[in-house]
């Protein structure tokens, strides 16, 4: 795709009065990013890598110039380009055999905000999504409160709204590489997290609306679909189900931002993430966020339901379990350059990917192009917010070699993210959830981009 163009065409061209808009943009502010950050590349490297020198083409009238396009509501709900066609979700054949245990992929290598597109947002079933007509379906608030409530759909979209944007992340999300290198795609080894603007009720408007009970340090939620997903959340004052306190929740103060919604990205949430109403518990382990909403009850004690006890524990090396691990830990990603997207020819790339925290805000974010000898710090996307996904940039120079790539998240709470090998170390092998541990892609000499992990990171 890609002409080669001589480094005296190129300079030609940033030296001259650019004759067109496109060239003076690319000529300037490519020149001048590579420029600012890599010692010895030459803005003629940069450009020559990244744009082909204009010439007579651009005086050719292109077909779509000759045509009368497609009229208003040809298509009532728009959808990508035909030629984006690939960037889906994607599941794995062998991971998810039946509709009882499903699980869906974000294309993370294909998006270029913070924003998961309702259509893309990843999927996760334990007995398959379910269509609820918003209106029959009803909300039962109860337990430990002055005033037990059944709300409707309508009542609840009557009430004081709240928006936000926050990630979901399944707490399973990298399970499949804590023993070794098994998924060779971003998509895969990231692709269990998804960031909405989510629309709906704050749940302190609830429990005022209902008085809950001073006693009441735990709710608990359930879904309407086959699996009835049941989970405990704490409250401030929260204890284990043997009475053991538990400080964590009460700095956390994770109930804070919860709400239930109904809208997701300005439309109605879609049918795979819950219509007509969710759960969102931003910052915790996405399970916990109960799709297809139908009740939700104020309680003492954490239920220890099937899914807190069969699932979402924690091994550790002397062989005990960890329950109540709810908050996603810091967690980064690179996935410009990935295993999914490659290089081509050497010159500058902007390298790019994604932080995220669930315990605030991202602080900062450094790259390493070297297998972590060296670190420095990536660009932050304004705006960066909490519990949301941050996205980084870091202007690189590809110098044609093999490289290892990787991120390194530190969170406002000054948590540093992990090496696999200190993840191990404290967990041992026979984890699954909460792998949080920093990634590193190798760059072949081809351009080509390799899942790696290594020994002493
Ligand atoms: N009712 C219900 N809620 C649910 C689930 C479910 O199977 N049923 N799956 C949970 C799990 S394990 C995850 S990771 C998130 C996934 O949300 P998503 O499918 O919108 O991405 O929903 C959670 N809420
Ligand atoms: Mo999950």
């Amino acid at each position: 795709m890609k002409k080669e163009t001589s480094s005296e065409e190129v300079t030609a061209a940033n030296e001259a009065p650019a004759s067109t808009t496109r060239r003076r943009f690319l000529g300037s502010g490519l020149a001048a990013s590579a420029g600012a950050v890599v010692a010895g590349s030459s803005a003629a490297t940069a450009l020559a890598t990244a744009a082909e020198s204009a010439g007579d083409e651009v005086l050719e009238i292109p077909a779509s110039n000759k045509i009368l396009g497609r009229g208003v509501v040809t298509v009532p709900y728009g959808l990508p380009s035909k030629f984006e066609a690939d960037v889906v979700r994607r599941n794995v054949e062998w991971l998810t055999p039946d509709r009882a245990a499903s699980i869906s992929f974000t294309p993370l290598q294909d998006l270029h905000g913070i924003i998961t597109p309702g259509g893309l947002h990843f999927e996760r079933y334990h007995a398959g999504a379910v269509d609820i007509d918003p209106a029959t379906h009803k909300l039962a608030i109860h337990g430990l409160v002055e005033k037990p409530l059944l709300l409707t759909v309508e009542d609840l979209r009557r009430l004081p709204s709240h928006t936000a944007i926050h990630f979901l992340e399944c707490p399973a999300n990298g399970a499949m590489e804590w023993r070794g290198v098994q998924m060779d795609s971003v998509q895969f080894t990231h692709g269990m997290i998804s960031c909405s603007e989510w629309t709906g009720v704050k749940l302190s408007t609830i429990m005022e609306m209902v008085g809950v009970k001073p006693e009441s340090t735990w709710f608990y939620a359930e879904g309407a679909d086959g699996s009835a997903l049941q989970r405990s959340i704490p409250l401030p004052g929260a204890k284990d189900q043997f009475g053991k306190p538990l400080p964590e929740f009460d700095q956390n103060e994770i109930h804070k931002d919860v709400m239930i919604a109904y809208a997701q990205n300005g439309e109605a949430l879609r049918p795979e993430n819950g219509y007509p109403i969710r759960l969102i518990v931003p910052g915790c382990e996405a399970n916990m966020s109960i799709k297809y909403l139908r009740r939700i009850k104020f309680t003492t004690k954490p239920l220890v339901t099937y899914q807190e006890t069969r699932h979402y524990t924690d091994t550790t090396d002397d062989g005990r379990i960890r329950q109540f691990t709810l908050v996603n830990e810091a967690n980064s990603v690179v996935t410009f350059p990935c295993p999914d997207k490659h290089l081509t020819t050497p010159g500058y790339y902007e390298i790019r990917g994604l932080a995220w925290t669930g315990r605030g805000k991202v602080a900062h974010v450094d790259v390493s192009t070297d297998g972590g000898k060296n670190w420095k710090e990536a660009k932050l996307v304004q705006p960066v917010m909490n519990k949301c996904l941050t996205k980084f940039t870091f202007d690189w120079d590809w110098d044609g070699k093999e490289h290892i790539i990787m991120s390194r998240v530190t969170d406002e709470t000054g948590y540093v993210q992990p090496t696999l090998k200190q993840l191990r170390e404290a967990r041992g092998l026979n984890s699954l959830y909460h792998k949080n541990s920093i990634q590193a892609w190798r760059v072949l000499a081809t351009g080509e981009v390799e899942n790696v992990q290594l020994p002493t990171v």
